[in-house]
């Protein structure tokens, strides 16, 4: 019988005895027309702990903004020895405006008696509104000036002027180009 190797004999005992890993999920709900809804996250340890777990959490716009699609959130969870999961509430602005879906993100930092396994729950904040999307404006760049030749300069349209002149190029007898 092969012997196992002593990473995986001690690997497994350090899961059991070591702190426990903390994670966040991720919340997808549609935005709604007026007030807030919650958007309620849960941050949960993979085992209980005998010990007290605390984590910090912020959020963070991503294509969602803080104070006009949502309320900026943060804060410390405590979770009482033996407790395995607490939540974060986040409360999401309605409006009846069309938009692309949003998000922003709850990041974990700080753990105590803990080591984060997921430390990012994505808030995705789905459009409700019907109508068709603003429509994306192009950049603004400056107008191009038409090309105003001198007003001495000879141009295509002037009959009296040769702007290419086959017989120079192609001289009689040289049955070809200069060059
Ligand atoms: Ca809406
Ligand atoms: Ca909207």
């Amino acid at each position: 019988m092969q012997a196992r190797s002593t990473l995986e004999t001690l690997e497994p005992r350090r899961l059991m005895h070591g702190n426990p890993a903390i994670s966040i999920n991720d919340v997808a709900l549609t935005e709604g027309n007026t007030g807030q809804s919650a958007f309620v996250f849960t941050v949960s340890l993979s085992k209980p702990s005998n010990k007290r777990v605390t984590v910090d959490f912020f959020t963070v716009n991503e294509f969602a903004s803080a104070g006009t699609d949502y309320a900026l959130t943060s804060g410390t969870l405590n979770f009482a020895r033996g407790q395995t999961s607490k939540t974060v509430t986040v409360l999401v602005n309605g409006d009846k405006t069309v938009e692309q879906n949003e998000t922003f993100v709850v990041g974990l930092r700080h753990a105590s008696n803990a080591f984060i396994a997921d430390g990012s729950g994505i808030g995705l904040i789905i459009n409700d509104d019907n109508g068709t999307l603003p429509p994306v404006e192009p950049p603004v760049e400056p107008p191009v000036e038409p090309y105003q030749p001198p007003p001495d300069y000879p141009t295509y349209n002037d009959p009296t002027y040769t702007y290419y002149d086959p017989a120079w190029w192609n001289p009689p007898g040289e049955g070809g180009a200069y060059w």
